[in-house]
């Protein structure tokens, strides 16, 4: 691409980020993304789709659309939204600045799945800012699924990725608050701002998703949620489709929830009408009170859904055409 015309591109896209309320710092993380040598190619109205949980769904859609753009795929969608929101440290509950466990240390979950199946994931992970990516390569590199704690930053240091302090001021702050106390109870909707499922169908027709976290606050040392969980967190069936979750993750992990979503969806039901019923089964066996869990799903053909059991639960959609926060049902 000629120098102008990279120019207008990256005019429109700083344009396009003031729409959809990106941040000049998400802007940057996105120019500084690589460009493809043939330069930015046109995504088709209606041809792609990107879902994501909570309010920092909208900037790592956005993200997502821009490595679509720079010639990426569905996984490569999910993977830069997913860097985006684990590298934003005033996020409390993604990757850098996400909350401790009860002891002060930050514990990283994630996992992607990719349109042939494919599936990587890594669990308490510690001083790894993007432990997606390290899932996205545990799934492409070697002959496992998923990689553990020590063995997981022993692979990524293999890799040449460094140690990062995932621990900011501000996390180790609440922290200590906390343990003045050291009252144990997760809180439904946090702050809007908690674990990023992710879960994207490019314009080839092919299905990914993601699901990256630092896990419930002040959780017990060594504590794994649903999002590592392949069938629990997220899953993706290329010929059906691909749902995710967020929220309360042992409830999540005793009813295999994301598998269950895809698994409705193969039995004839619509993405909202699958998230709903997964719901329900979590309604159904336990007391909810004090229980958050909300689902999102994509089908292969680009219908969307999501439900939560209680409301504050929302997500973003994003289509090459435009980019909005929709507020789950529930109940
Ligand atoms: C977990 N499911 O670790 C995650 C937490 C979460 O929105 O999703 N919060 O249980």
């Amino acid at each position: 691409m000629g120098h102008s015309s990279r120019r207008a591109f990256l005019q429109k896209l700083i344009a396009t980020g003031g729409t959809l309320g990106l941040s000049p710092w998400t802007l940057q993380s996105m120019l500084a993304q690589k460009q493809s040598p043939s330069g930015p190619r046109s995504v088709e109205p209606g041809s792609a789709t990107m879902l994501s949980t909570w309010n920092h769904g909208m900037e790592a859609n956005a993200a997502g659309f821009f490595a679509l753009q720079q010639g990426g795929n569905a996984m490569d969608m999910i993977e830069a939204g997913a860097r985006i929101v684990e590298a934003d440290a005033t996020g409390l509950s993604v990757g850098i600045g996400g909350l401790p466990d009860r002891d002060g240390n930050v514990t990283l979950d994630a996992c992607c799945m990719d349109h042939t199946g494919n599936a990587g994931s890594v669990c308490f992970v510690q001083g790894v800012l993007h432990p997606l990516s390290l899932a996205r390569k545990v799934m492409e590199d070697t002959p496992h699924v998923m990689l553990a704690g020590a063995g997981a930053e022993q692979y990524a240091r293999e890799l040449g990725i460094d140690e990062v302090e995932l621990l900011t001021d501000t996390s180790r702050r609440a922290w200590e608050e906390w343990r003045k106390t050291s009252d144990y109870k997760p809180v439904i909707n946090i702050e809007n701002h908690d674990t990023i499922g992710l879960l994207a169908l490019d314009d080839q027709g092919r299905l990914a998703g993601g699901c990256t976290t630092s896990g419930l606050a002040y959780k017990m040392h060594g504590r794994v949620g649903d999002s590592p969980i392949l069938g629990a967190g997220l899953f993706v069936d290329a010929e059906i489709g691909g749902a995710t979750a967020t929220g309360l993750g042992e409830a999540v992990m005793k009813t295999v929830g994301s598998f269950l979503v895809v698994e409705l969806m193969r039995g004839g039901r619509s993405p909202q009408e699958a998230c709903e019923e997964a719901v329900h089964r979590i309604m159904d066996r336990m007391p909810t009170d004090d229980l958050q869990v909300g689902y999102l799903a994509l089908s292969r053909e680009g219908e969307i859904g999501g439900h939560a059991i209680h409301g504050g639960f929302n997500y973003a959609h994003t289509t090459a055409e435009a980019g909005r926060m929709i507020d789950a049902s529930h109940g």
